[in-house]
């Protein structure tokens, strides 16, 4: 498995929330996902365990909490992803409670050793006092073992939404294209998308642009915004930013229109990329190309106005050493509000 591969755009993503039966909630989800991408029995009981685990930990330790289930692909290779997410404790020493066997009865961490073992790629990040994110990946056996592989992917890109509450359309989306030139060196296109409002008729916005977004041949960020622009005529429209990233040249160029937070992201600073008032679908006026670099180790975040915009880098020590999956889990789940739809983004191109 190629881990430095990214999925494409955004799937749907099940949200458990912490409660009465998550653990048998989550197993049931994550055995019919298990089943669609064909993973084999063993595995698919290993992903079970890992929820169980994920999810006893979450109600009996964890201040408010859920899981996040999904199926996605990496290259040619599909996957079921797993994320728990709580706000709080948090876990004091997190190297005794990823050792098996260690005496960590009573605190935040019991199985977290189980599930680092069980999964094909792990990851977790914890906040003292304030929350910890757990990213588990299960991969599928390769569906035909003599397809091609894509080229290595130039960056990693990973982002999460969740639909405001008590929907389960999400209006809030994200997508990736990869692009290898025979003329130049490879780059990645990104958009971070709201659809305006919520529930279905912002989720379609934005099934509209993520399709606008896959055909526009653009690769300017501008002019794949004027493709999606045309194609969300009609539609209830969409705040918008589409960036272009070099990671050769370690240059990110973002072009948006409407509330859509883009921020290149240091240890300990951040870079806002500006964008231009309007609704794309409806008026967009002469939208601005803004440029950045991105530093080794920094990070694009790409973040809707569900989330909070007044984070600070500060607030998340650690965290942009973490995979994108997990760096956008952890901004959602720490600034973002239930109160509407939230998406984020995360490109991080290799040091
Ligand atoms: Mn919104």
């Amino acid at each position: 498995m190629n881990a430095a591969a990214s999925p494409v755009e955004a799937g749907e993503v099940l949200w458990l929330r912490s409660g009465e039966g998550l653990a048998s909630a989550g197993r049931r989800e994550a055995t019919a996902l298990a089943r669609r991408i064909g993973l084999t029995e063993s595995r698919a009981a290993d992903l079970a365990l890992a929820v169980t685990e994920a999810a006893t930990n979450l109600q009996r330790h964890a201040v408010d909490g859920a899981l996040a289930l999904r199926v996605t692909a990496y290259g040619t290779q599909a996957a079921v992803e797993l994320l728990a997410l709580d706000s709080g404790p948090g876990i004091a020493d997190l190297g005794a409670a990823l050792r098996d066997g260690s005496s960590t009865a009573g605190t935040l961490g019991v199985g977290l050793g189980a599930i680092r073992r069980l999964a094909d790629l792990f990851a977790i990040h914890t906040l003292p006092g304030r929350g910890t994110g757990l990213y588990a990946r299960f991969t599928a056996p390769a569906a035909d073992p003599q397809q091609q592989s894509p080229p290595p992917s130039v960056a990693q890109v990973s982002g999460l939404t969740r639909p405001i509450s008590g929907e389960t359309s999400c209006g809030d989306t994200w997508a990736v294209r990869e692009e290898h030139p025979a003329d130049g060196p490879p780059y990645v296109l990104v958009m971070m998308c709201d659809g305006l409002g919520h529930g279905p008729l912002a989720a379609r916005a934005s099934d509209e642009a993520r399709l606008a977004f896959r055909e526009s041949g653009a690769g300017e960020p501008a002019r794949v915004l004027a493709d999606i622009h045309t194609r969300l005529k009609g539609t209830r429209g969409a705040a918008i930013a589409v960036a272009r990233v070099d990671p050769a040249a370690r240059r990110v160029a973002l072009c948006g229109a409407g509330n859509i937070t883009s921020v290149v992201l240091g240890a300990d600073s951040r870079q806002n990329l500006m964008s231009t008032p309007g609704i794309v679908g409806h008026n967009i006026t002469r939208p601005q190309t803004f440029t950045a670099d991105l530093p080794p180790g920094s990070v694009l975040v790409l973040h809707s106005d569900g989330l909070n915009s007044r984070w600070q880098p500060a607030q998340f020590p650690g965290l942009i050493a973490q995979i994108p999956a997990l760096v956008a889990a952890q901004l959602l789940w720490q600034a973002g509000t239930r109160r509407d739809d939230a998406g984020v983004v995360v490109v991080k191109v290799p040091s």
